[in-house]
């Protein structure tokens, strides 16, 4: 892509999405970066702008709310087209439980967020892309959109979903000239594990112990890799797991 094309990621306030943001902008990408926690996207568009000097400006809004997001979109500055990047990346798993006993909140969270919010941002931002004939668009999957593992029912089920959506986006728009991507990354230390325990953080940070698992920075490699491909190269599908976990389930643990 040329640098005067931006880069919209979703979910940039934390984690995976804000390493990104990070990586791209000392890479030289402009940037649009959104979330839901605003005092997070200022602070992290301004250090962006005076550490790289690079273009960055936020949108506020929830991707679960269809009319939010239009209206988020429609009101990025004429500066920020044409948008040669979309990463969709906002997603949470919300419990983790045998799904007959499943909390029906935390299924419509998963299934509004990681699927139906990364179908209302791609609708509004697939359009433009294919009227120029040129994009790349980057869904971030999961381990899980690969493989089901216990209690994980309906968080597996929407990055299932993701990898479908992936492949159908991929075959829609091939003759427009767009790129899609998936990126499924085994465990990655972020606010993830916080967030699908409702903030026991105790019991979050025992997923990540006695190994080494990803960072955010890890899978923001990955995606830089994916988007710097020359134009007649795309990555469909990128698995990327830590050394030290084979399986959803399967970790080399220290005794
Ligand atoms: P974090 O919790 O650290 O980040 C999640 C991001 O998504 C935040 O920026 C959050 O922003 C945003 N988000 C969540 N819900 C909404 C919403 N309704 N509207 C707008 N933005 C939202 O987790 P990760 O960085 O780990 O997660 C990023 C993606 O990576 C997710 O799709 C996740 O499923 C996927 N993933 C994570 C793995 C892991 O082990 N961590 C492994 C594989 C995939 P805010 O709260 O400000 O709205
Ligand atoms: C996040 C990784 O294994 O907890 O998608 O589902 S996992």
């Amino acid at each position: 892509m040329h640098m005067e094309e931006s880069v919209l990621i979703t979910g940039a306030t934390s984690g995976i999405g804000e390493a990104t943001a990070r990586l791209l902008a000392e890479k030289g990408y402009p940037l649009i970066l959104t979330g839901r926690r605003r005092e997070r996207l200022e602070t992290l568009a301004e250090n962006l702008k005076s550490a790289t000097g690079q273009a960055v400006c936020t949108l506020c809004f929830d991707v679960r709310n269809q009319e939010e997001t239009a209206r988020a979109i429609e009101s990025i500055p004429p500066s920020f087209h044409p948008i040669g990047v979309l990463i969709n990346n906002a997603g949470l798993a919300s419990g983790l439980d045998p799904l007959h006993e499943g909390d029906l909140s935390d299924w419509e969270k998963m299934i509004d967020t990681n699927l139906k919010g990364l179908l209302y941002v791609t609708r509004q931002i697939a359009p433009m892309m294919v009227a120029r004939g040129k994009g790349h668009i980057v869904n971030i999957s999961s381990i899980a959109g690969k493989e089901t593992y216990p209690m994980g029912n309906v968080y597996c089920a929407t990055k299932h979903a993701v990898q479908s959506l992936t492949k159908a986006m991929r075959l829609d728009m091939l003759k427009h000239g767009i790129r899609v991507s998936s990126v499924a990354p085994g465990a990655v230390h972020t606010a993830f594990s916080e967030v699908r325990f409702h903030g026991d953080h105790e019991r979050a940070e025992k997923v990540y112990q006695g190994f080494t698992p990803l960072n955010g920075r890890d899978v923001a490699e990955a995606i830089h890799f994916i988007l710097s491909r020359p134009a007649h190269v795309c990555i469909d599908d990128l698995l990327i797991m830590p050394s030290a976990q084979a399986y959803s389930r399967d970790f080399n643990r220290e005794q």
